[in-house]
């Protein structure tokens, strides 16, 4: 069982993408436990203020850090966690490798920050790893999060079936996945590849990588190139 909370700014954000398909099933099966948390709970006083003007000067507010902390320490008192992890355009890019390393722990907690961030010293102090999803810059660190949780969620042993395998997706093997066809065999004059309907399985099997292996290079050469780390 994995236990992902989020702490949210605007969790609304995150009231669909977990009640839908595979996340869903796998939160029936209780292999997964997704939980929102509305850091707005822990702000100061009527208007539960979360966020005030950086020091410096410049547009743009910044997470308290005292807020952040009283939430995080409420949520550690309830279990350790495996790691604390900040959503942020300036973390390591989010990559599959990352996702297979998660998907193996039990407790995560993920922040997601607005505005101008959050407090640096919440990140000294607590954050053990800060992941971005992509060169470019979103409103908040919820749709991150979704991101990051529906790639984790889906790689949890048990959640995905033989037909929705994870073995053969895209980057699993830093390759991408072959073109894929269904019936009809002829559509619109089209047609698919001989080779698919031959039954030869080792022949198929061999053409699916040749196919992979020149996606890639066309594609994505980087992937070849890569020496991959966490
Ligand atoms: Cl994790 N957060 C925000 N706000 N923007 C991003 C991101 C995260 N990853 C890419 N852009």
């Amino acid at each position: 069982m994995l236990e992902i909370d989020i702490l949210a700014v605007v969790p609304g954000l995150l009231e669909g993408p977990f009640s839908h398909s595979i996340l869903h099933r796998a939160e029936e099966k209780k292999l997964l436990k997704v939980r929102v948390i509305d850091l707005r709970t822990f702000g100061y006083g009527n208007h539960k203020q979360i966020d005030d003007y950086a020091f410096g000067g410049g547009a743009g507010m910044v997470l308290m850090a005292q807020p952040l902390a009283d939430a995080i320490r409420m949520l550690q008192s309830q279990g350790q966690y495996d790691e604390i992890i900040y959503l942020t355009p300036d973390g390591k890019t989010f990559n599959q490798h990352m996702a297979n390393h998660l998907s193996l722990k039990s407790r995560l907690l993920l922040i997601c920050g607005h505005y101008k961030g959050i407090d640096e010293r919440v990140r000294e102090k607590f954050v053990t790893m800060e992941i971005s999803i992509g060169d470019y810059v979103l409103s908040g660190g919820e749709l991150a999060a979704a991101v990051v949780v529906d790639a984790i969620g889906r790689l949890i042993p048990g959640v995905l079936s033989d037909e929705t395998s994870a073995l053969t997706d895209s980057f699993q093997d830093d390759l991408l996945a072959p073109p894929v066809y269904t019936r009809p065999a002829e559509w619109e004059g089209m047609t698919v590849p001989d080779i698919l309907l031959s039954g030869h399985q080792a022949k198929i099997d061999e053409w699916r990588y040749e196919q992979s292996l020149e996606r890639t290079r066309d594609r994505r050469p980087d992937l070849l190139a890569r020496e991959d780390s966490l």
